[in-house]
């Protein structure tokens, strides 16, 4: 086995490359980063300073970023699930699509966590109301983008539903989709029905008392 994932099963951007990784089974060896084991949080920290998880290292070569661990698995370990299109132009849209998850629905998401996160009186009452903000922004955009389309990029799964599945999982258990917007929620079902998808969260489920602002009994 060539492949080492230093991921966590509860982090959305970990699930996102698990949902690739699944979806094509293609094998790899956990490094499962966690205070309890100190030697992979150092190997880790000293593959990527920035130390933002996932990283994949490939036999020596480590790779860095959702988007491009996806890119990097499609070009040198494709399987039967290609989640980019072959057409430049068609994997415009499908790169468009995860730019906006991740810019828009998990950034905001991640700031409104994060805060949860921190003391109080370090708190930023502005930043998460913007957060906010941007997640009805963009649940409202989604909402007419997907009133056509069965995946986030037309008819075929891809690397922007590898983005949209936990970015949308845990949007809505941070700021819920209003009922209103019925073909983001649709969607969202869908994703979870996605074995690939259904499998990471049913890996990160013993995580869920973690959530700092408290896992809806749901999902
Ligand atoms: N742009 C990065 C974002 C990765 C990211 O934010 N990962 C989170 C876990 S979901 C993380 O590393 N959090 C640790 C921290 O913020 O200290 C990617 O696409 O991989």
């Amino acid at each position: 086995m060539t492949l080492k994932l230093y991921a966590h099963p509860f982090s959305a951007y970990c699930q996102k490359v698990l949902i690739a990784l699944y979806e094509n089974g293609t094998p790899f060896e956990w490094r499962q980063l966690s205070p309890d084991n100190p030697q992979i949080m150092e190997e880790f920290a000293a593959l990527w300073p920035i130390k933002r998880f996932p990283v994949l290292v490939d036999e020596g070569r480590t790779i860095q970023e959702s988007t491009i661990i996806i890119e990097y698995l499609a070009l040198h370990y494709p399987g039967p699930v290609s989640l980019l299109p072959a057409d430049p132009r068609a994997a415009l849209e499908v790169r468009l699509m995860d730019r906006f998850f991740d810019n828009y629905v998990s950034t905001s998401q991640q700031k409104i966590v994060f805060d949860a996160l921190r003391p109080e009186a370090e708190r930023d009452a502005r930043g998460c109301a913007d957060a906010r903000a941007m997640l009805d922004t963009a649940y409202a955009w989604l909402d007419k983008t997907m009133a056509g389309r069965e995946w986030a990029a037309g008819e075929r799964f891809s690397l922007a539903d590898c983005a949209a599945a936990p970015s949308l999982f845990y949007a809505d258990w941070t700021h819920r989709i209003d009922a209103a917007f019925t073909h983001v929620i649709a969607y969202r079902q869908r994703l979870l029905k996605r074995p690939s998808f259904a499998r990471a969260v049913d890996e990160a489920r013993p995580f869920r008392p973690w959530f700092p602002l408290g896992a809806p009994d749901r999902d």
